[in-house]
């Protein structure tokens, strides 16, 4: 018999395991938030549910932009110039659609096309998005366990506000980079929402992590289809007291994409008080930017704890320290 054997099962656990930690998430603010994370807590015990609402299918290919993104970041993969795609691309498959006049404003790289050319054969084969997820996750040896939020079909759709175009409703894609995210919007739909139920591990890790966390994502069209999918906001309700969300606006400007333009166009305060008002109902603490501190006592008023800390990850050193916050917002536990 082994000396571990004579200690009995668990002898060799450490006093104090490591939290396990779900992160809700859309694609680079979350990739981000989740490789900042892996700077404090073993890969092994995060968790991404992230959103398919920007999944799009072009060229015959089923396209999933904020898995990839996640996954190629947490492979030190991504495009550092875009942040999303791979590096060091090259573009000859483009080339070819260009001249035939097919679909180019949508830009897929050569080595990204790989990732779309295996999903899209694999879900021809009958397997589910969360399995092929997971395949990819990890050829890249990514660590993390990354869960589409359903397997089934969910595509947020946008409705534009002004001229010619007022009240068409259009794809995400063709909203965000078509148009590039420079239109009004009127409002926002995750078609399929009402028929899409949870991939098989998305609830219980929600119910089952020490701590959740809302990524800095666009909360109109990252968070909200991760919400809007059966039973996921209603977990999520039910765990708001082990959940922390980290705000996308810093000093009334997202710190990427179209955050504050359609928070304000959707009839939401463009700023970490129209965020805490999003999310007090999923989460007891939000954290926010040294550059809003001077907003705190409004973000209490709406009933969500603030967290005053540097959140911007692309500067040095922020990133580990803001992931320590996360995990531990009222301070380290004795
Ligand atoms: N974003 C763009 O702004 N332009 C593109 O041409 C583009 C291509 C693309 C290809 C694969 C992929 O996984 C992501 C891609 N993205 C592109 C990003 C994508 O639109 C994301 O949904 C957004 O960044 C929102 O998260």
């Amino acid at each position: 018999m082994s000396e571990d054997q004579t200690r009995g099962p668990g002898a060799n656990a450490p006093a104090h395991p490591a939290p396990s930690v779900t992160v809700i998430a859309g694609g680079v603010g979350a990739a981000r938030m989740i490789a900042a994370l892996l700077q404090v807590v073993p890969a092994d015990r995060v968790t991404a549910i992230a959103n398919v609402g920007d999944d799009l299918e072009l060229h015959g290919l089923h396209i999933s932009p904020d898995l990839d993104t996640i996954t190629y970041t947490l492979a030190g993969e991504i495009n550092p110039e875009t942040g999303w795609g791979l590096r060091g691309e090259s573009w000859q498959a483009m080339e070819s659609v260009r001249r035939y006049g097919g679909i180019d404003w949508f830009g897929l790289g050569d080595r990204d096309i790989g990732t779309h050319l295996y999903r899209t054969q694999r879900m021809a084969e009958g397997a589910q998005l969360t399995n092929v997820t997971a395949e990819i996750a990890t050829a890249w040896t990514v660590g993390i366990r990354l869960l589409p939020v359903t397997d089934d079909r969910l595509r947020t759709m946008v409705t534009l506000a002004e001229g010619d175009d007022a009240g068409r409703e259009i794809s995400f894609q063709e909203y965000f980079v078509q148009r590039r995210h420079d239109v009004a919007v009127r409002s926002v739909r995750f078609e399929g929402a009402d028929k899409a139920y949870p991939g098989p591990e998305v609830l219980a890790a929600v119910e089952n992590a020490d701590r959740i966390v809302i990524a800095p994502s666009n909360p109109a069209v990252s968070i909200d289809p991760v919400l809007a999918v059966r039973g996921v906001r209603q977990h999520l309700e039910a765990a708001r007291h082990r959940s922390v969300a980290v705000s996308p606006i810093v000093a009334g400007a997202a710190l990427k994409g179209p955050a504050a333009r359609l928070m304000e166009e959707l009839g939401h305060e463009p700023s970490v008080v129209g965020v805490a008002r999003w999310y007090a109902p999923i989460a007891a603490t939000l954290v926010i930017d040294e550059a809003d501190a001077d907003l705190a006592e409004s973000v209490a008023a709406e009933g969500i704890q603030p967290v005053v800390t540097r959140t911007i990850m692309s500067q040095p050193g922020v990133a580990a320290s803001l992931a320590r916050v996360v995990l531990e917002p009222n301070g380290p536990q004795p």
